[in-house]
């Protein structure tokens, strides 16, 4: 079963390495949606200093992408508002989410403090401007991304609280808001199980709507005497209640086997951080390999609900 998997990778993996931004070591977990004409997206570069930036790409094809070799630098509309242009902020893993006519980012950063990862959203119609929006979630949080539309006339987000102690790596939780600002009615979605999700889960791309409730695509890590090992698996939430999991894969449905998943500055790893639906229902996830390059799988959406639901977890 191991290479039969759900996701098939793009032939000409990866798509995007160091090479392709001036002075980035490494570029990797990145976030792109469709634009104008093509796909615009927000690339976690990381710089010789390894201070993690966000920056922007544009691509005709969603495949060839041209990255500004400046890092976002956000606008800041109210003095009381966390630093995120500091330039000791790590900015990384970012989701960009289209959501009434504009894209949302989220992504995890340090604000002025050194407190832990916390989730920061910005919102932006051109990706050019980049509007800050107050921090999303108290440290520690991760993989925060807001659902592409209101459910029950609420914003809605999965994120990731965090901490330290028992299940310091956390679980996915809900939560939704009137404003993007405050945030309540938290839910607990899923945590870690066992097999390759056993020892820490994240939400990964944007949530998809199906017929059979939000398809929501995920990242799972277990342990192993060499370290960790992160594969991707999939979900349907609830349409209308989305803490309620009808199904979670056992199976996961990419895991890392190509050098470039396994040989980089953190092996062993597959890290999902975008995916578009086109037309057809061929779903193309963007997802990090080894934390050093970006790559493209392929996955028909009416496979991936059908293995979602054959191969499910008791949920
Ligand atoms: O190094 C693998 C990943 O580790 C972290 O993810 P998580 O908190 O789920 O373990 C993140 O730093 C991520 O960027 C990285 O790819």
């Amino acid at each position: 079963m191991a290479n039969e998997m759900v996701f098939k990778r793009y032939e000409n993996n990866p798509i995007v390495t160091a090479k392709d931004c001036p002075g980035a070591s490494t570029i990797f977990n990145s976030a792109v949606v469709p634009f104008g004409d093509g796909y615009a997206g927000v690339f976690r570069v990381d710089p010789q200093s390894y201070y993690s930036e966000l920056h922007v790409g544009f691509s005709k094809d969603g495949l060839k992408w041209e990255i500004n070799p400046n890092k976002i630098v956000f606008e800041i509309p109210d003095s009381d508002m966390p630093d995120v242009n500091n330039a000791n902020n790590p900015c990384y893993d970012p989701r960009v989410i289209p959501l009434d006519g504009v894209y949302y980012v989220t992504w995890c950063n340090y604000p002025g403090t050194h407190a832990g990862p916390a989730m920061g959203l910005a919102k932006t119609s051109d990706f050019k401007k980049f509007e800050l929006i107050d921090p999303v979630m108290l440290p520690f949080n991760r993989n925060a991304v807001l659902f592409p539309r209101k459910i029950n006339g609420k914003y809605a987000i999965l994120h990731r609280p965090t901490g330290l102690g028992h299940n310091a790596y956390g679980d996915i939780y809900y939560a939704q808001s009137d404003d993007l600002v405050h945030w309540g009615r938290h839910r607990f979605v899923f945590g870690s199980t066992d097999g390759w999700q056993g020892t820490k889960i994240g939400a990964g791309p944007v949530p998809i709507e199906t017929d059979e409730g939000w398809l929501v695509i995920y990242h799972g890590v277990r342990t192993t005497c060499s370290g960790f090992v992160y594969s991707v698996g999939s979900a349907l939430l609830d349409t209308d209640k989305p803490w309620k999991v009808l199904y979670r894969t056992r199976d996961y449905v990419l895991a890392p086997t190509e050098d470039y998943e396994r040989v980089g500055d953190v092996p062993n790893v597959v890290f999902p951080c975008a995916a578009i639906v086109d037309d057809s229902g061929k779903i193309t996830l963007y997802y990090g390999g080894a934390d050093t390059v970006l790559c493209v799988a392929y996955a028909q959406i009416d496979e991936l609900i059908e293995f979602t639901k054959k191969h499910s977890l008791a949920c």
